[in-house]
């Protein structure tokens, strides 16, 4: 449910710099004014500033530097995604709280997001660098009605979503995708996906799709052997970017990406994501669990699966591989 703070928060974003008088608020949400005044201070307390203009109410000057539920929501245009959202100020990882939300019955959509995490995960547990209020580390919590086997599409999905959010905010950085997980701009990391399952036996019973994007990492943020591997989207921009819209941005797009997936199949999603990939038509060094082999990407499948050709011919399906772009 919005609270009162978040609907007067909603308001004064909306008002684009015009004041919001005290009574317009009262009479609109049927509250007394001095029941405004006090969410007022609550949201001082929180961070938010405020001009007041005499006779004119409340002009908005100032949020917080932190990405609170209530400006998430404030940009929202989501049915289902981000209708819960779960805000830490710092966890060991967002994947650990959603596995745990997940079991106690959490709802198709529901949102973990914290401002730092201490021990991000990437696969194979390797760590993902969090830093404190420097990118946006979240996990979506799904529930779709399809088999274990197709869970591993869905880290495709989310790659279409991220990209296509990106490109919304973005005006000078490309951002593309590189199979299977990563998004890249100029050849550097600029999101990591990390999709984990709940399931029993031929049922999917939660799949929590944990996103990390990097947003306003400089490069002396990021540990020395990241450096040359990692990026953030204000390096590759020159700018800010708005932590809570990016946030909504990207639910909206997973919302309507997730269901097309859901309800049509990878087919369309396939060619979104040929379309934004960096790989389909690479030289690529592939390393799975059993090899390591040199090929060209000539495309995914309808299951998501990379299909790469060795220089003798053979056609590979990787399912799941680290790769390297030569
Ligand atoms: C990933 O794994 O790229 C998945 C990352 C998922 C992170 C999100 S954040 C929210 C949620 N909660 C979590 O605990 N995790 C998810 P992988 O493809 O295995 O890549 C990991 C590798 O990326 C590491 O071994 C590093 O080389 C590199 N790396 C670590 N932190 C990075 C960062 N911030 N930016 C770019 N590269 C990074």
């Amino acid at each position: 449910m919005t609270s009162m703070k978040d609907k007067i928060v909603k308001k004064l974003l909306a008002s684009n710099g015009e004041a919001v008088s005290g009574q317009q608020l009262a009479d609109e949400f049927n509250v007394s004014r001095t029941a405004i005044w006090k969410h007022m201070k609550t949201l001082q307390e929180e961070g938010y500033s405020f001009e007041t203009i005499k006779k004119k109410g409340y002009v908005l000057t100032g949020v917080p530097n932190t990405v609170t539920a209530a400006q998430i929501k404030a940009e929202l245009q989501t049915e289902q995604f981000g209708q819960d959202i779960y805000y830490y100020d710092v966890v060991d990882s967002t994947q650990n709280i959603a596995h745990r939300l997940a079991q106690d019955g959490a709802k198709h959509g529901t949102v973990v997001i914290s401002e730092e995490q201490t021990a991000g995960k990437g696969r194979l547990m390797r760590p993902w660098e969090s830093t404190r209020q420097k990118g946006i580390w979240l996990t979506v919590i799904l529930r779709p009605d399809v088999p274990p086997h197709r869970a591993p599409q869905f880290t495709l999905v989310t790659a279409v979503a991220v990209v296509q959010a990106l490109q919304e905010l973005l005006v000078q950085a490309k951002p593309q995708i590189k199979w299977p997980n990563d998004v890249l701009i100029n050849g550097k990391k600029c999101t990591g996906i990390l999709t984990e399952m709940q399931a029993e036996s031929d049922v999917i019973q939660a799949l929590l799709i944990g996103i990390g994007i990097n947003v306003s990492q400089s490069e002396a943020d990021f540990p020395k052997e990241l450096q040359s591997i990692a990026t953030s989207l204000k390096l590759e921009e020159g700018i800010d970017i708005d932590r809570s819209k990016l946030i909504a941005t990207l639910l909206h797009k997973l919302e309507i990406y997730t269901a097309l997936y859901v309800t049509d199949g990878f087919d369309q999603i396939r060619k979104l994501w040929e379309t934004n990939s960096c790989t389909i038509g690479q030289r690529l060094e592939v390393t799975t669990a059993r090899e390591t082999f040199i090929g060209e990407a000539i495309g995914i499948t309808n299951d998501g699966v990379l299909r790469v050709q060795k220089d003798d011919g053979e056609v590979k399906e990787i399912y799941t591989a680290d790769i390297k772009i030569l």
